[in-house]
């Protein structure tokens, strides 16, 4: 692959932050492999460059058009989660707009035959269904010899769905973007290693089986290879990604293998497995390879959930894998999937006081099923009585045995009686309180990996000033805004919410409202306007946190700051108003104090 060959650019979006802390794990590890497999089997006619992580982790929806548009590419490819499946067609749209001669191609668990809502999409042009190395490799020789990209197994061309692409027999070809320097696991000092792809098991709530007919491995030689690999850059953590790790045939021989790649436990591994086949010996040889962390699905304990969703949890085998892992002290992260169909409220909550009495876990993950496409749920969901959300996590909303207000109740509960916020939000980050001497000045703006990441708006100033351009906002943004009367500033303070939002619709926003003198002044109806104006248009976490017990969670907060002096002398009718449609912060200075 030459550099002055077209380019095809790949890109992976992250999980959107729910605040300003920085995004970590967005490894785009797909990729490494198209890239790797393309230069292995000599393709022609094409450079083939990835995204920098940094960059797809922290620039704002346009920024992220600008960065893509500057490297002139031909082809962009996007790795498609439902994490960032809505923000990828933005994007793509956008792209699209500005070089209508470029090529969108979507790859990623999201492309399946049923997802017709994103297949949908006029902005794509091809989408690569199932694994991707082969079919991608196909498609850029095609292009670059002028042929059809008809026929090509796993490639959907707006047409119909295509012939099934064969799986990719040898994971050595593919092993490993880090070893050849596509991927540096120095940067965030882990690794992902997927050792197997296929899954003997076939839970229907589940897309991994993919298009496998089958379990296919990396040699023996390549894992000693990628961790010594992992040795010499320096890494501290390598996530296994295979499913089901201990479906091995030879599991122990697999773990002492890991053990001796391991010699000074540098690193700590994690991995998802089933915790019936676990047995003492097992859990002192995951203990030696240095097994940190393993994720065990339950899911549910009630027979006829377990029969719909195609897994049968052998209770006393589950517990007794669990207790031998926790006993060499591994963690052990226990799953449990609220609203699978034939679960009940009564049959969730044996399931939540099964795992209160036996504690078979170090951490307990509740979460609501998502109907995911490509899998057996989302095909018999009609049938199975499955109403689901239409976008992404696409969770289920309504089963024959359970309302969306039980779903709701449960969860609540779980979080009752295990003391745990599921998918709380991270502490508020104020980085700009305290340094309000600025009132009067407008806008204040402050640079964040070269990135605009906040501005104050002092709605009262007698000059009015812009936000920043959209193209220099990050993809976390807190809007400041002040005054002394937010009633009367409403429609401005409301505009500018809109404005953030429809120049970077995915934009993880924090407003933030700063009283100035009496804060009774701001009322809810100003609370009202601001959120509705957020949820005008909505993004995955919106989507993500709108079946949560806890109200106001998604990517658009509201942040009230008051005085800390003023707590005891505000009424609490007012408090509960502004409590029901903000956070409220009490800091430590008043508002246009200019004084240090
Ligand atoms: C690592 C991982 C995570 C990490 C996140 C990683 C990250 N990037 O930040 C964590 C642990 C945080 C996570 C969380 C969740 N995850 Co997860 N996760 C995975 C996992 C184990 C590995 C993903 C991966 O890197 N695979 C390796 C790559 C190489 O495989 P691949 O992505 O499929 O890519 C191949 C093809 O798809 C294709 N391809 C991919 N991109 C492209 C691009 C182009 C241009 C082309 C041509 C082809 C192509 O070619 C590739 C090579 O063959 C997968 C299961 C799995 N083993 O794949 C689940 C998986 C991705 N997760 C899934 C789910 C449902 C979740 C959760 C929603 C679970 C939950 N209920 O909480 C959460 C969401 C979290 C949130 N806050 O929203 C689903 C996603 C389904 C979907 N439609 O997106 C998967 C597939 C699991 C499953 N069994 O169904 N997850
Ligand atoms: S949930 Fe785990 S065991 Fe079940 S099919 Fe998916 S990867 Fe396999």
């Amino acid at each position: 692959m030459q550099h002055n060959h077209p380019l095809a650019l790949l890109v992976q979006l992250p999980i959107p932050p729910t605040g300003p802390q920085p995004i970590q794990g967005n490894v785009p590890l797909a990729a490494g492999f198209l890239k790797l497999f393309a230069q292995r089997g000599g393709l022609e006619g094409w450079q083939i460059e990835i995204l920098p992580a940094r960059l797809c982790n922290t620039l704002g929806d346009r920024a992220l058009v600008a960065a893509v548009l500057e490297r002139l590419p031909r082809l962009v490819g996007f790795t498609c989660y439902l994490w960032n499946i809505q923000r990828t067609i933005w994007i793509a749209q956008e792209l699209k707009a500005a070089r209508p001669d470029l090529r969108i191609v979507l790859g990623g668990p999201e492309i399946t035959g049923d997802n017709s809502w994103v297949l949908e999409q006029p902005a794509i042009d091809l989408a690569v269904i199932g694994e991707g190395e082969q079919t991608f490799f196909d498609l850029l020789s095609a292009v670059h010899a002028g042929r059809s990209l008809e026929g090509i197994p796993g490639l959907w061309n707006r047409g119909g769905l295509p012939p099934p692409r064969a799986a990719l027999t040898d994971l050595d070809r593919i092993s490993s973007p880090y070893t050849e320097g596509i991927l540096d696991a120095a940067e965030e000092q882990t690794m992902l290693m997927e050792t197997s792809r296929g899954c003997r098991y076939r839970c229907k709530f589940c897309y991994y089986p993919k298009s496998y007919d089958s379990i296919y491995r990396m040699s023996a030689a390549q894992i000693e290879a990628n961790l010594r690999h992992a040795c010499q850059r320096g890494v501290k953590e390598i996530y296994l990604l295979d499913p089901t790790l201990n479906q091995r045939p030879d599991f122990a021989g697999f773990l002492r293998l890991l053990a001796q790649g391991n010699p000074d436990r540098q690193f700590t591994f994690s991995a998802e497995l089933r915790a019936e086949g676990i047995r003492a010996e097992t859990a002192r040889l995951l203990r030696e390879a240095n097994f940190h962390e393993v994720e065990v699905g339950l899911q549910s304990v009630d027979a006829q959930a377990q029969k719909l969703m195609g897994r049968h949890v052998n209770l006393e085998a589950f517990e007794r894998g669990a207790r031998a892992m926790l006993d060499e002290g591994i963690r052990v992260r226990v799953d449990l999937i609220l609203g699978l169909p034939g679960d009940t409220v009564d049959s969730v909550r044996r399931g939540l006081e099964y795992l209160d009495r036996v504690r078979p876990f170090s951490e307990l993950q509740v979460f609501n099923l998502s109907v995911l496409p490509g899998t057996e749920f989302r095909q018999t969901a009609g049938e199975l009585g499955l109403e689901y959300q239409p976008r992404p996590p696409y969770y289920v909303l309504k089963t024959p045995t359970l309302e969306l207000a039980d779903l709701y109740g449960l969860m609540e509960e779980a979080q009752d009686c295990f003391g745990i916020l599921f998918d709380d939000w991270p502490p508020l980050e104020l980085e700009c309180e305290g340094a309000a001497g600025d009132a009067g000045q407008g806008i204040l703006v402050e640079d964040h990996a070269g990135q605009i990441s906040s501005c104050f708006v002092d709605l009262d100033a007698t000059v009015a000033v812009g936000l920043p351009s959209a193209s220099l906002r990050s993809l976390t943004f807190t809007l400041r805004l002040r005054s002394a009367d937010f009633r009367a500033r409403c429609e401005y303070a409301v505009a500018l919410v809109r404005q953030v939002l429809a120049e970077n619709p995915h934009t993880t926003l924090q407003v933030m409202i700063e009283p100035v003198g009496d804060p009774r002044r701001l009322t809810a109806g100003v609370l009202e306007a601001l959120l509705a104006a957020s949820h005008e248009s909505l993004s995955y976490l919106d989507w993500f946190y709108s079946v949560h017990p806890v109200r106001l969670l998604g990517a658009k907060r509201l942040v009230v700051l008051l005085p800390a002096a003023a707590e005891h002398s505000l009424d609490e009718a007012w408090l509960d108003d502004v409590e029901d449609r903000a956070t409220i912060h009490w800091a430590s200075k008043a508002f246009g104090d200019t004084t240090g």
